[in-house]
Parts: C-alpha cells; structure tokens; sequence
C-alpha cells in the first residue's frame, strides 16, 4: 500500500503536540525554518562569530579544484545531489568549477523550503547559464525514497553546512545508513562536519550579543502563533546555550522566565510552563576525526578524503562504499 506523506501542517502540529506534552518539553529544529526562520539563517550567517559557513567557504575556495575532480574521477556522468540546499553560495563554487571541467553532470538541491529553493533556482540560471538544475522540494525522508530509485545513474550526495550536526550520533547513523542505501560503488558523499575546538568559539557561535540566534530560537514560537493559532509571548521566554566539550554537544534552550499557561488553539491544546521550565530546540553536534570515522564505520562507509580550513575549525569528508 502506498504510505500517504501527511502536508507540512500535519507534521508541524503532530510535532508540536508532541513536543509540548512531553516533559522535559522538546520542538524539533527543523520547524524554526519558515520564511522568517530562513531570513534570521541568513542573518545567523553573516554574524562574526558564526564561523561554520566562512570556513566551509575557504575550503571550497582552498579545495574546489581537487574535490571537483574527484567528483569528476570516473568520467561517467552524474547527479549532484545537495540535501539542504539553501541559498547555495557555497555550492556555486564547486558547480561553477564542476562546469569548468567540463564534465557532465546535472545539479539536484533539495530542500524543505519551496521559498529557498525559487530563490536559489533564480540565482542560478543568472550566474550559471549552462548549469543543468532539476530541484526538488521535500523532506529529507522523502528525498531518500526518490533517490533511492536512482539507482542506474552515478551520484554524488552533498550534505553541506554541518547540517548533520542537528542530528544525535543515533539519528546521524541511520541516516547515514540509509544515504548508504541509495548508493552504488561509484558513488559519492561529500558532508561537513564542524570540528571541536576551543568551548568559547564554539559557545559564541550560538550565543550572539545582538540576539539574532535568540530571535531564531523563538521563531519556532512565533511559528506555532502564526500557523497554529498559538499564544507564546516570546519575550517571556529565554534563550539558553549549552555546550558539552567532552560530548561535542551544542543545546539550545528556551527557559520560562515566570509560570505560564499557553494555548495552541488549532490543536485544542493548552500547555502549562513553570518558573525555568525549558524547551529544548536544537542541537548542533560538534565532532572529532575519530568520531566521524566511527560514524562511518558503523555506517559500512569508507573515508576516501577530507578538507580542513586553515585553522582546522571545520572540515569536508568524502565518502564512499
Ligand atoms: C544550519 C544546523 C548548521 O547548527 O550551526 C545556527 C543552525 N542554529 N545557529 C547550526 C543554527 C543556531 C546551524 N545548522
């Protein structure tokens, strides 16, 4: 029987009820992502201390030639498949040295966002003319079950941005097994991975004096408010990072600064918060070579090449069976 994929609402409000029914109160990050959210991402990006996109941009500034070419390596054409692919800035760099080459191959961003996808779509068939773009809008869930069915042409994954790091090591492996799933012998998977460094770096990343990460953290109770008939007031809540530099674990919380009650009337919900009681948001997993050669140990994938930017903060492994 066909599986029904429930609409976007279906899975925020099924997500929602379940996050705030809970204790300890959890909403997964993925929903901070609305047309605001995105906005707030760009912004989190351009911020001093969010170092993670300005080294994986000096990577592929540093690196594009050799990663283009091993992407290139088999000669036999391909489908870049990039999951998240959001605004693509830094992916331009690798098409544009991909088209360099001269080697065929037709670009796939995925993403959740439609609202992302027409931009970058816009961009580029502006600066890339020549580029071949087939985009897809979905979930990653959904995204994986279509590629699956691409089993007769060679691929390369691209999973950019440390976006892996939103996913505990257990979500992390299952993912990563079923991306090992989809893939053939001459296949490709390219992702970054955000390194350990000192606490403080990682800490400021998330924890910015102008309050732009504050504001993204609560989007996700603007979002339920504007789609789900909620009564958040975000100013009463507090946002709170955490970073675990033994687990490489960044947690973000938002922390009830007095006793609340709050409705979400579309799913006839009312919610009870006490003084501190938290909202976990999201993780952003930091990660070391060992762990990520586990990770690819217990996915049956192989190490086959990693980038680093020149302070080491960040790096791009290539994968593959
Ligand atoms: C898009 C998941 C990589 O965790 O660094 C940025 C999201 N959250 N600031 C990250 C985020 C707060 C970001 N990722």
């Amino acid at each position: 029987m066909q599986q029904k994929t429930p609409t976007a609402t279906e899975a925020f409000s099924e997500a929602v009820r379940k996050g705030l029914t809970q204790y300890p109160k959890s909403l997964p990050s993925r929903f901070i992502y609305d047309a605001r959210g995105d906005a707030l991402f760009q912004r989190i990006m351009k911020m001093p201390g969010y170092y993670l996109t300005r080294c994986e941009t000096e990577i592929f500034n540093r690196h594009k030639e050799a990663i283009a070419s091993r992407f290139a390596d088999t000669g036999s054409p391909f489908n870049l498949i990039e999951l998240g692919a959001g605004d693509g800035k830094k992916t331009r760099l690798l098409l544009r040295e991909l088209l360099r080459l001269d080697t065929p191959f037709s670009y796939m961003p995925v993403d959740i966002s439609e609202n992302a996808l027409s931009g970058l779509v816009a961009t580029l068939k502006q600066e890339l003319p020549d580029l071949r773009c087939s985009p897809w809008q979905g979930t990653y869930f959904e995204v994986l079950r279509e590629i699956g069915r691409m089993k007769d042409q060679r691929k390369v994954i691209l999973f950019l941005g440390s976006n892996i790091g939103n996913l505990l090591h257990p979500q992390a492996l299952s993912f990563l097994k079923e991306l090992r799933e989809t893939m053939g012998r001459e296949d490709y998977l390219f992702i970054g991975f955000d390194q350990k460094k000192d606490p403080a770096t990682v800490q400021a990343a998330y924890d910015d004096p102008e309050g732009i990460t504050e504001a993204f953290n609560k989007n996700i109770l603007g979002r339920i408010n504007r789609e789900l008939g909620g009564t958040f007031d975000p100013g009463k809540f507090r946002h709170w990072e955490v970073y675990d530099p033994e687990t490489g674990t960044a947690k973000s919380y938002l922390v009830a600064g007095e006793p609340m009650r709050v409705e979400v009337r579309d799913l006839d919900l009312e919610v009870e918060f006490e003084r501190w009681e938290t909202i976990h948001t999201e993780i952003s997993q930091k990660y070391d070579d060992r762990v990520v050669e586990w990770l690819a140990r217990e996915a049956g994938l192989v190490i086959d090449g990693h980038y680093a930017d020149s302070r080491g903060y960040y790096k791009d492994y290539l994968f593959r069976l």
